[in-house]
């Protein structure tokens, strides 16, 4: 038996008697076995870990990143929240949530809203709907009857 391709011998220690020295990523008194670097389990949050020659590389879930996907992702700092509206991390990685200004909503703000017109008025008995500067619908009643 003699050292894996990618050892090298080690100190002669007798004429029948060897060691071999690995290289990094092999194991083994002969250095033919590759070692697994995801069994020490380097990919956090749920990652996949693919074992490669002397490293490994973990693909994220998502809202994870880093090299071993144990930095959250801040879903804000892409600005998604659109029209002025603020953006909130969710305490689930990979999810946030959107504040919309007046006259905005959707889940990222990007469609318009009147609190007037035919889906949402709130106004009932003829009465006439007003759009307020905050966004909300007041109703004023008709007169006269
Ligand atoms: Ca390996």
């Amino acid at each position: 038996m003699s050292c894996g391709a990618l050892a090298y011998f080690g100190k002669l220690q007798s004429l029948k008697s060897y060691e071999c020295v690995c290289h990094s990523g092999w194991e083994g008194k002969y250095c033919l076995q590759e070692i697994d670097e995801c069994l020490s389990l380097p990919c956090k949050n749920h990652a996949t870990c693919t074992d490669l020659l002397d490293d490994y590389k973990c693909l994220c879930s998502p809202g994870w990143t880093g090299v071993d996907c144990a930095q959250d992702v801040n879903e804000c700092d892409s600005g998604p929240c659109l029209n002025g509206a603020q953006c909130i991390q969710s305490d689930i990685p990979g999810e946030f949530f959107c504040t919309c200004p007046p006259f905005f909503t959707g889940l990222l703000c990007d469609l318009p809203y009147d609190p007037c017109d035919s889906l949402h008025n709130p106004c009932l008995h003829n009465s006439t709907c007003l759009t307020q500067s905050n966004g909300t619908a007041s109703c004023r009643c008709s007169t006269g009857e």
